[in-house]
């Protein structure tokens, strides 16, 4: 049975922070010990990794919000092209929307086209917002309260790779779950059906998916994507040993290792890693004891796959989504699959 245990304030750390918009900060000492276990098994694993869910403290957020700036990395532009242009469509799709759900939001600058045509459309959406990072939920809720201030604003401070909870539906009309920008390719099959069937049991029969994917297409370009010209790419690779010290009070050096992420053309991924350039001996802290790294030897810290449509179909399908339209943009590289949940599960649960 799982051990109740107390709660306290924490000042620090992967999920909590200061600067949270309107979201409590309270952590449960069982779920810190569990984020604490994943971290150590996962570096005496081989190959040795590091969750990608810690890129995102307030400066990885911040890093990543550049890196969709830059002229090298196409996803965000792409993606954001094809919501500016098929935003009726999907709303369309999903008519009537009540609740639009973004799980990973960050800085939510794309989700503003599916919420204006919700509101072109008479409806008046409520929106919310899960999100690892508090700094990512404060851009959300900026960039919301400049572009679009009469839509209700939700933050959920939570890492939806271990629980998902959502507040009650609002009566009438139906949720639309956007899961954008990719970032379904940073986690493995098993764990991506996993997280989508965790999101359909939040959801009635009807209501609907959106998932943006990255799309297989020239290897140079994905390669540049993730070794960009300036080095972003490099520092938020490198911050996320910042955000693993933060936490575990573990003693890596970012300054010792180098950022290296190649194309996989058999695996169809980006694998970022984080490459010992010595030898050294890093004391874990909390997780207890010391790692031994020779110089070369390399932590993963991230996949970025590339799919096919079938794919992408193939995933929702599995995960109770039945696929009702594919969007992809012009050059190939960028794909949105709209969903409908086949649940009828969740007054069950
Ligand atoms: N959807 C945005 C942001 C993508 S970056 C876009 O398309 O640009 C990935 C986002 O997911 C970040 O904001 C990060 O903080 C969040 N994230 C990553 N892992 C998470 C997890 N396990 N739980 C909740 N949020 C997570
Ligand atoms: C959030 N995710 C989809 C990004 C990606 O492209 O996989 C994260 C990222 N990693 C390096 N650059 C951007």
């Amino acid at each position: 049975m799982a051990r109740r245990s107390p709660v306290r304030r924490e000042k620090r750390g992967l999920l909590p922070h200061p600067s949270s918009p309107r979201t409590a900060t309270v952590v449960s000492l069982d779920a810190e010990a569990a984020a604490l276990r994943e971290l150590r098994e996962a570096l005496s694993r081989r190959p040795r990794e590091i969750p990608c869910k810690y890129l995102y403290d307030d400066r990885g957020s911040a890093l990543f919000e550049q890196i969709t700036r830059l002229p090298e990395y196409y996803p965000t532009r792409t993606e954001r092209a094809l919501l500016m242009d098929c935003a009726q469509e999907i709303v369309k799709s999903a008519y009537p929307v009540y609740d639009v759900v973004e799980l990973g939001s960050g800085a939510a600058e794309k989700t503003v086209s599916i919420l204006e045509a919700i509101l072109a459309d008479g409806g008046r959406p409520r929106y919310v917002a899960v999100d690892i990072s508090a700094h990512a939920l404060a851009r959300t809720r900026d960039i919301l309260a400049a572009a679009r201030p009469e839509v209700s604003f939700e933050p959920i401070l939570a890492d939806y790779s271990r629980e998902l909870r959502l507040p009650a539906r609002p009566k009438g009309g139906r949720r639309l779950v956007l899961f954008l920008g990719g970032t379904i390719g940073n986690d493995e099959d098993a764990q991506a059906v996993q997280l989508l069937s965790r999101v359909r049991e939040h959801l009635d029969s009807g209501d609907v998916l959106l998932l943006g994917a990255n799309l297989v297409t020239d290897p140079a370009a994905i390669h540049a994507a993730y070794n960009d010209a300036r080095g972003v790419t490099a520092e938020f690779n490198k911050n996320l040993l910042n955000v693993v010290n933060a936490f575990a009070r573990s003693s890596f050096d970012p300054a010792k290792f180098d950022h290296h992420a190649p194309y996989v053309v058999g695996k169809r991924r980006i694998e970022m890693w984080l490459v010992a350039r010595q030898a050294m001996q890093v004391d874990l802290g909390r997780m207890k004891g010391r790692l031994a790294l020779r110089k070369g030897d390399g932590i993963r810290t991230e996949i970025s796959r590339r799919f096919v449509r079938d794919d992408v179909l193939r995933m929702i399908d599995a995960a109770g989504f039945t696929p009702e339209r594919w969007i992809e943009s012009p050059d190939g590289r960028f794909g949105l699959a709209l969903g409908l949940s086949r649940s009828a599960l969740r007054g069950l649960l």
